[in-house]
């Protein structure tokens, strides 16, 4: 047995300073042998014994691990960021916040005109531009699609012709998401016929930023600690891989534990009944990965915040356990590795997605991501399955523009890319459970999504079988 200050002191013993990755290491192997070897061998001008100095430590092989420490930084939604208790008077900025920003990014490529001046006699039956905040979402008997829009002045009703080009995106028009409208105004004044709809969007000219030097993240989701279907023996598999892969960074996008009193009869199907218990086992399983790992956590609905988004980071009282190396943010967080953006969201407004959208399924998360880019929004419509918090401004807004959008929550892997964006769910360790083989849905466990800095190219590795796979 060696322990880690035993390590140290002999190195210091022959005046070498040593990475703590190698004490690490060392006191892993407990190999007194190996020790004197490394102590042995190391050039005569050594300052700090590192990696490469190590037989077997296996971290010299592509030359690119230590290269670049990692480097972290939570652009939003660092720990304590929001919380701040604000009452319904606040919506009314909240809201006002939004249309301001989206519809500014909209209104850069139009003209509009303010919804009460449509009210003049002048502008019947003329081509008119709007900007608006869609206040109700209807389908007609004959399948068009009628949406009320509103801005400060007023409000109109905006009819989508389901025989006009460009139907399948009004079919996806949530309540309270930003547009702007152009069209032709009807004889009375009171009905715009939409010619186009117009989303804040990605610019298709926006270029994503790649980082200049080497670097690896791996995105994952949805862990489920605690409950009876967590796939335990699929994430021994990724925290041996993990170990000797070349990764600084594993960010995880919520359902870190699966909670307590989640759902109705969740008692039954949980491992771990305590939820102190549960961030604990969930520490201890983090403390086993390499210390060198940036992790970057942030809650999901089954974690033990309030579920109001924007969802504050993991109390302190509940990860005592946690490694040194965890970083805790809110739900959503922008987080820049190496200068690459990554939003990161849990993904709640999927399930608000799927029940508005005629089509919109469990089976393909993709589109859904996809709509939250050309809407610059993750979570538009209030007041349905995604409860948002009041407050004065809208955190929920996708700006800037990321390099990767990563969510999770409805257990499904997709990746898609979307104007230079790519946008990734990072599926689940959970098994299906009895809830969602209810609901049928299908999920794809296990996986492991690794991101190149340098590159944006993601790959996917499986867990799930008794070797892992790389999908590609
Ligand atoms: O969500 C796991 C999966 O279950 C995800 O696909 C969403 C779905 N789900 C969860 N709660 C609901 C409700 N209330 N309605 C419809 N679908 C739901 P998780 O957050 O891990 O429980
Ligand atoms: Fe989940
Ligand atoms: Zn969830």
């Amino acid at each position: 047995m060696l322990d880690t200050e035993t390590i140290v002191q002999r190195f210091l013993d022959t005046k070498l300073q040593v990475h703590p990755e190698v004490v690490r290491y060392l006191a892993e192997k407990g190999d007194n042998d190996l020790l004197e070897r490394v102590v042995s061998s190391v050039p005569g001008d050594t300052i700090v014994v590192l990696a490469q100095h190590v037989p077997g430590m296996g971290l010299s092989k592509d030359g690119t691990r230590f290269l670049t420490d990692p480097e972290v930084e939570i652009i939003n939604g660092s720990e304590g960021s929001s919380g701040g208790v604000l009452g319904v008077a606040d919506y009314l900025h909240y809201f006002r916040h939004r249309y301001d920003h989206l519809g500014g990014l909209i209104r850069s490529r139009c003209s509009a005109m303010p919804i009460e001046a449509l009210k003049k006699p002048r502008y019947r039956e003329e081509k008119c531009t709007i900007i608006g905040l869609v206040s109700e979402v209807k389908s007609t008997t004959k399948g068009h699609r009628r949406v009320d829009v509103e801005d400060a002045t007023g409000t109109v009703a905006v009819l989508f012709n389901k025989d006009r080009p460009g139907f399948a995106d009004a079919e996806t028009l949530l309540p309270d998401e930003v547009i702007g409208v152009k069209g032709s105004l009807s004889s009375d004044g009171k009905l715009l016929f939409a010619d186009q709809l117009m989303r804040p969007d990605i610019p298709h000219s926006h270029a994503p930023y790649t980082s200049d030097t080497p670097g690896k993240a791996v995105l994952i989701s949805d862990i489920h600690v605690g409950s009876d279907t967590f796939l335990d023996e699929a994430w021994d598999r990724f925290s041996q891989w993990i170990s000797g892969a070349d990764i600084s960074y594993l960010l995880c996008a919520g359902d870190l534990v699966d909670g307590i009193g989640i759902y109705p009869g969740q008692e039954s199907e949980l491992t771990i009944k305590n939820i102190y218990e549960q961030y604990d086992f969930f520490g201890e399983l983090l403390q086993s990965l390499p210390s060198r790992l940036k992790i970057i956590l942030a809650p999901g609905n089954h974690d033990v915040v309030r579920g109001a988004e924007p969802q504050p980071s993991i109390p302190r009282k509940f990860t005592g356990k946690f490694p040194d190396n965890c970083v805790f943010v809110e739900n959503p967080a922008l987080v820049s590795l190496q200068g690459v953006r990554v939003l990161m969201y849990h993904g709640r407004s999927i399930d608000d997605q799927i029940g508005l959208t005629p089509g919109a399924s469990y089976e393909n998360p993709s589109p859904m991501m996809e709509w939250m880019l050309k809407r610059r929004h993750l979570a538009p419509t209030y007041g349905r399955k995604t409860p948002i918090a009041a407050d004065r401004q809208d955190h929920l807004m996708i700006d800037p523009i990321p390099e990767v959008l990563m969510t999770g929550h409805v257990h499904v892997m997709g990746i898609v890319q979307y104007h230079g964006t790519l946008a990734v769910n990072a599926g689940t360790w959970q098994s299906q459970t009895a809830f969602q083989k209810q609901m049928n849905i299908n999920p794809t466990p296990a996986r492991a999504i690794v991101l190149d800095l340098q590159t944006l190219a993601p790959t996917v590795y499986d867990f799930s079988g008794e070797e892992m796979v790389v999908l590609g």
